[in-house]
């Protein structure tokens, strides 16, 4: 009886951790960041951004630069670009299934900016 017992509850235990940890966790999936990108006097800062692989991402840019070098933000390798306006932010959101590192630019590639994916 005991034994019985003791496989009960370890199979409430091993429920438990599946459906709130396993399930849940495959079921909701969250972006893992939101990364405030300036934009001004020619960088990017910061201009080296880390991601992780497969998980989506927002990066919001702030830009602070008035040339129309700043009005453009291109993702040439994953085919991503959006137009930065002078008020506010614009947040672009990303998601990368495959590890590398992708140049994101300026449409002069004057700004310049790196994306690694782990
Ligand atoms: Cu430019």
């Amino acid at each position: 009886m005991d034994v019985l017992l003791n496989l009960l509850a370890l199979a409430l235990i091993g429920f438990i951790v599946w459906w709130f940890w396993l399930v849940k966790s495959r079921r909701v999936q969250k972006v893992q960041e939101s990364i405030d990108v300036i934009v001004d006097g020619g960088v990017y800062s910061p201009a080296t951004i880390e991601v992780n692989k497969g998980q989506p991402v927002i990066l919001n840019f702030i830009r602070r630069d008035a040339s129309p070098c700043a009005e453009k933000v291109v993702f040439a390798d994953l085919g991503v670009s959006a137009d930065l306006p002078l008020t506010g932010s614009k947040k672009v959101a990303l998601q990368v299934d495959s590890e590398g590192e992708f140049d994101f630019t300026c449409q002069m590639g004057m700004y310049r900016g790196k994306l690694i994916v782990k």
